[in-house]
């Protein structure tokens, strides 16, 4: 539960986004409307990155030179002092102008974990392949771990830092994101989601392997509820939170 913000850690993990790094991160400076203290997980960027971010002077930057999201984003939440973390890709794709309003939405309702949900983007942004392959993803996922999410491949959420380190993550890559969602459902943590716009990447390339991490999500996905015990957590969770 997020009663009240203290402070928020935005939490970025970055590999080759120099051409997108700098307005993501002076929005943040600029409109976040709390104490916080913005983090970059850099990947031993080539193009700049690193440069471009020491440049700005007010990011606390990391370099993780071992590969993987979501093993940059575990990198990245060690260090974090908030007690609300808020994760977004460095990309410029997520609207980081729509902070402000997940954070209001997380202490209104009080819930441990806000996701900025793109399936109400009117500019209908995302990709086809990505498109179908997060609903097909999405589907099993509420339905085996009870919830009604509708986007659980964004990677820009508002979590409870108490939350976040009750659970355990083992997932270094792309399944990072959904292994996160198993955990909190099989916990009880509430999640909710925000409608927020979106927008196709101006500058690099996607560092996801779209294939590679379907099969890496399915198997963590099939392999979490194959615990008998895990379905059923989650359907008395539901139980338990639905009206809250
Ligand atoms: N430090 C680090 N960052 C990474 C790594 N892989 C991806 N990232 C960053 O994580 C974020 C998400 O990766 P993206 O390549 O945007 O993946 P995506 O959002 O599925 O793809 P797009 O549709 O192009 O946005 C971006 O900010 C990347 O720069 C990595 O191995 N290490
Ligand atoms: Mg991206």
């Amino acid at each position: 539960m997020t009663s009240k913000v203290e402070m928020i850690s935005v939490v970025i993990p970055t590999l080759n986004e120099a051409g997108n790094i700098v307005e993501a991160v002076t929005t943040i400076q600029k409109d976040l409307a709390y104490p916080k203290e913005i983090i970059i997980v850099d990947g031993n960027s080539t193009d700049g990155t690193k440069e471009i971010v020491k440049e700005l002077g007010f990011c606390k930057l990391i370099i993780e030179p071992r590969r993987g999201y979501g093993l940059a984003l575990m990198t990245g939440m060690k260090k974090a002092k908030g007690n609300i973390i808020i994760m977004v890709d460095g990309d410029g794709t997520y609207e980081v102008r729509h902070m402000n309003r997940m954070i209001a939405k997380m202490v209104e309702k009080d819930v441990d974990m806000v996701l900025a949900t793109r399936m109400y983007d009117p500019n209908k942004a995302m990709g086809l392949m990505n498109f179908i392959g997060n609903k097909v993803i999405t589907f099993f996922f509420d339905f085996f771990y009870s919830q009604f999410l509708s986007d659980t491949q964004s990677g820009f959420r508002a979590i409870s830092h108490e939350a976040i380190d009750n659970v355990e993550l083992k997932a270094n890559d792309m399944a990072y994101a959904t292994e996160m969602l198993m955990q909190f459902a099989k916990e009880g943590y509430t999640m909710i989601e925000v409608p927020t716009t979106y927008k196709s990447r101006k500058y690099g390339r996607p560092k996801l392997r779209r294939f590679k991490s379907g099969i890496e999500i399915f198997s963590t996905m099939f392999r979490g509820i194959l615990n008998a015990d895990t379905i059923r957590k989650c359907q008395e969770n539901w139980k338990k939170n639905r009206f809250k």
